[in-house]
This record gives C-alpha cells, sequence and structure tokens, in this order.
C-alpha cells in the first residue's frame, strides 16, 4: 500500500515536471514588444524597463526585445492593434491614441480639457485607471482579444510651435500642426481654427526639419525634450489638454502559453513598469515624488526640469491661467458633446465619477 502511494506520488511529480518542461520548451527564442516612438523617448525607456525586468525574473526563459520606432509596422502607428491581434506582433506598449480609432472607448482621456480639469491632474488620472472606468476601459480593450497587462504613462499633451506664444483660442488660427492619424485631433484642432496635418511620428520629425508645419504636440518629458523641439520650434504651450496613458498589451495566444507563474512574474514586471513610466512622466510637475522615487532606484533621467530645459535653449514656456484654460474649454464644447456621444456617455460619466470622488 505504501509502495503504491510512493509511486502515486512520483508519477504526479514527474508529471508536473514535465509539464512545465514542455510549456517553457514551447516558448519563442524571441517574443516582440512594439514601441511607436525612440529608444530615448520616456515610453521607450519604459519598454526598455519592461524588457529587462521580465528577462531577470523568469530568468531568461522569456526573452522579450523592444522594437522601437514603429518598425513592426512600417510607421502606421494606427495598426498596431491589428498586427498584436494577428500575432505579428507579441506584445505591445500601445497608447490609447493609436488604439483608438478601432477602440473608441480609448478616446476618453482625449476630451479636450476633460482630465485636467480638476485640481490634481495627476490623481484624476490615476482614478480613472484604476476606478470603473479605467475597468470598463479594460474590457474594451480585451473584447478585441488581446490581453491587457498594465498601464503605463506618456503623459500631458502639450503645444510646440513654431509661431507664438499662444495665449487663446485665435493665436493657432490657421495654424498647421502636425497629429497623429486619429479622427479626435483632427476634430479638437479644427474647433480650434488650426489646420491639422496627420502625419505618422515616424515621418513629423522629417516634416519638422523641412518646416512644413507650425507645431505639434506631446508631452514634454516622454517626447518634446528627449526629441529636442526646440530645434525647430520657439515656443512651448503647457496646456495639458489631454492625457495619453500607455498600456501594456499581449497577444491572446502568446499570453495563454505562458506558464501561470510566468504570467505572474510578467504582472509584477508591468505594475513596475507602470510606476517607472509615470515617475519619467510626471517628473518635474508633481510635488517631488517623481524625483525621490527615479533617484532611489537609480534611474534618474539628466534633464529632471522640462522648462527650464525648455527656457536654457531659447523656447518660451506659456502656462494658461484659470481664465484662459475656460476660453479654450469653451471653444471646444462641441468636441466633447460630439464625441462623448461616440465614446458612450456611461463611461464618460463613470470616467467623471472616479476624478471626482478621488480629488
Ligand atoms: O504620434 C505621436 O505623437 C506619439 C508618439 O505620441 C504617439 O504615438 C501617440
Amino acid at each position: 500500500m505504501r509502495n503504491v502511494f510512493k509511486k502515486t506520488l512520483i508519477a504526479v511529480a514527474c508529471a508536473v515536471v514535465a509539464a512545465g518542461v514542455s510549456a517553457a520548451s514551447q516558448y519563442k527564442q524571441e517574443y516582440k514588444l512594439s514601441v511607436v516612438p525612440g529608444a530615448t523617448s520616456g515610453w521607450g525607456m519604459a519598454g526598455t524597463f519592461f524588457c529587462d525586468c521580465v528577462r531577470d525574473k523568469t530568468k531568461g526563459r522569456i526573452n522579450i526585445k523592444p522594437y522601437f520606432g514603429a518598425q513592426l509596422m512600417a510607421g502606421k502607428q494606427t495598426s498596431e492593434l491589428l498586427l498584436v491581434r494577428r500575432g505579428a506582433i507579441d506584445f505591445a506598449l500601445a497608447s490609447t491614441i493609436n488604439w483608438s480609432p478601432q477602440i473608441k472607448e480609448l478616446n476618453l482621456t482625449a476630451l479636450p480639457f476633460f482630465v485636467a480639469n480638476n485640481p490634481d491632474r495627476y490623481k484624476a488620472m490615476d482614478a480613472i485607471e484604476n476606478g470603473r472606468a479605467g475597468q470598463m476601459l479594460v474590457e474594451a480593450i480585451e473584447k478585441t482579444d488581446v490581453k491587457f497587462i498594465g498601464w503605463s504613462e506618456n503623459g500631458f499633451r502639450e503645444l510646440t510651435t513654431s509661431k507664438g506664444p499662444i495665449t487663446k483660442p485665435e493665436d493657432m488660427k490657421g495654424m498647421k500642426l502636425r497629429v497623429c492619424g486619429t479622427p479626435i485631433f483632427i476634430d479638437i484642432f479644427t474647433a480650434l481654427g488650426a489646420n491639422p496635418q496627420a502625419i505618422n511620428w515616424s515621418e513629423a520629425v522629417t516634416g519638422f526639419q523641412q518646416g512644413i508645419v507650425d507645431g505639434q504636440e506631446n508631452p514634454n518629458n516622454g517626447i518634446n525634450v528627449p526629441t529636442k523641439l526646440w530645434t525647430w520650434h520657439n515656443h512651448v504651450t503647457d496646456w495639458h489638454y489631454m492625457i495619453d496613458p500607455l498600456f501594456l498589451t499581449a497577444n491572446k495566444k502568446v499570453w495563454e502559453s505562458f506558464d501561470p507563474a510566468d504570467q505572474t512574474d510578467i504582472l509584477d514586471c508591468a505594475a513596475q513598469t507602470e510606476r517607472y513610466s509615470k515617475a519619467l512622466s510626471r517628473l518635474g510637475y508633481d510635488k517631488g515624488e517623481s524625483k525621490e522615487y527615479l533617484t532611489k532606484i537609480g534611474k534618474l533621467p539628466e534633464v529632471t526640469d522640462a522648462t527650464a530645459e525648455f527656457e536654457k535653449n531659447g523656447m518660451t514656456v506659456t502656462e494658461f491661467t484659470p481664465e484662459q484654460v475656460q476660453e479654450f474649454y469653451k471653444a471646444t464644447q462641441k468636441v466633447r458633446d460630439d464625441w462623448t456621444n461616440k465614446i458612450g456617455k456611461d463611461l464618460v460619466k463613470a470616467a467623471e465619477d472616479d476624478m471626482k470622488n478621488a480629488q
């Protein structure tokens, strides 16, 4: 009897080990992580951080390589979701902006002057992600058959222009502004009297060099500083008109092929990536928590004060008064109304409640 028990135990143990080995041995030698901008952007640094973390934690069993500059979709950033679904891309550190043409709910944080219209704009963003609205966004993403792994952040998007400074909506009349090819951006800038031009980020810098646009909008820490936007533009308008949350996702089959213990390690790395990425995005714009955290983990970037960096490089930096924000808010009311209908009134209301409860 004892012998039978022992044999059974050995057989079970062997089966467990074999299952583990066979799952892990089916892993690919390399998984591809898609990132739209370059390696030195905040977004790119967060992508590298995630890949390094997963490699370390799984002792090299899961090897994810970041591919920067939208190279996995030949620059066409709004095709990323399709390629993750098809399995041509295994992982993406994606932006709501690039997936919102297909997932209408992801336009939520692009509603103009919606998130920043709260006393603490970062708290408002976190409240959405951690609240009911965030849950609804995750459900909308996962409905497309991809696995949501965690949030990250590109940042509040600020305007850089070669004409300016911009202090009122009329200053934007006729201004040619580069935007990505996502419809809500066309509506916002048209409502402000500007002339939006849809250009992929992979071609945008050439556009700045050739002077085919008068400006663009992107987060200061994440993109505007590392891209050295002062090379072409001499004004920054810190209007926080919308925020660009990022999120880590995986192709569903790839995700399901991982052992549960490896999935836990990946989720843990995603949580660390969220913290790191948000600290990079918020550095110099919060009460000092991001600087403290980045110093503690030994990853404080060279530029810790974007405003000082812009001014050092000859740019004017305009921060709006509450009255100025109101003017822009009024000028974009129709866009918020139209897009609230497209996004879904329930989701917009859930986000308003989440943000209000957190302040
Ligand atoms: O295209 C942009 O502006 C960028 C890099 O921020 C995004 O991919 C949303």
